[in-house]
């Protein structure tokens, strides 16, 4: 992957999307400029079973035509299955290098908290790693507490090549201060599901990046 893939991550579930087309915002955020997107169906009324897989592939679809990589959260096996471009897994997900072991060369992104987790992501080979939350976030039911940028800053002192995207309650007043602690990009969730003007909101977030 490229590091400048990560510079506006789009991450959406259905349940992410109020009173829209979820597949309508996603179209209009590619259409807008986000680099990277990632099919995150999490918290109540998620869809399961074929209607999850079929939307996965709506998404993926779509991600296609605007040459944007097509990320899953969590579940390693639909992405295996649709050839997806690569799986984001958390702290609570199967370990880094038995996914790694799974994927062969896909993507992996890895969410790291602490030095501990961030050098397992290392060592079994995680292609990027996601920081947060940086902001307290409404969009994540188990998010620990905000962190502010401080690992953030560290980990990008300590490897200034490591791919890294910040994620958790990002918005278009305060991403600044997330690329300037030294984040290649932004992973965001309500910033652009509830903005009123998804173009508005990418350009802006993009003349932030570094
Ligand atoms: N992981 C840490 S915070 C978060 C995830 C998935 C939610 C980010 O959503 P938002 O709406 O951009 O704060
Ligand atoms: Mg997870």
């Amino acid at each position: 992957m490229k590091r400048d893939d990560l510079q506006l991550y789009f991450i959406m579930g259905t349940s992410n999307v109020l009173n829209q087309e979820p597949l309508n915002v996603l179209e209009k955020a590619l259409q807008s400029g986000i680099t990277m997107f990632q099919y995150r169906e999490k918290g109540l009324n998620t869809l399961t079973g074929q209607a999850y897989e079929d939307f996965a592939r709506k998404c993926q679809k779509l991600c296609q035509q605007y040459h944007v990589p097509f990320i899953v959260n969590d579940d390693v096996e639909l992405a295996i299955k649709l050839r997806a471009d690569g799986v984001h897994i958390g702290q609570k997900d199967l370990p880094v290098s038995m996914v790694r072991k799974k994927i062969g060369n896909m993507i992996l992104g890895v969410s790291v908290h602490s030095q501990a987790e961030l050098q397992t992501a290392l060592q079994y080979g995680a292609d990027y790693v996601g920081i947060g939350p940086i902001f307290s976030t409404t969009s994540k039911s188990d998010a620990k507490p905000p962190s502010g940028t401080d690992f953030l800053q560290q980990v990008r002192i300590q490897y200034p090549e490591l791919p890294i995207v910040a994620i958790g309650g990002i918005n278009c007043s305060n991403a600044h201060t997330v690329f300037k602690a030294g984040a290649d990009g932004i992973a965001v969730i309500s910033a652009i599901c509830q903005s009123e003007d998804i173009s508005n909101t990418v350009s802006t977030f993009k003349s932030f990046v570094e």
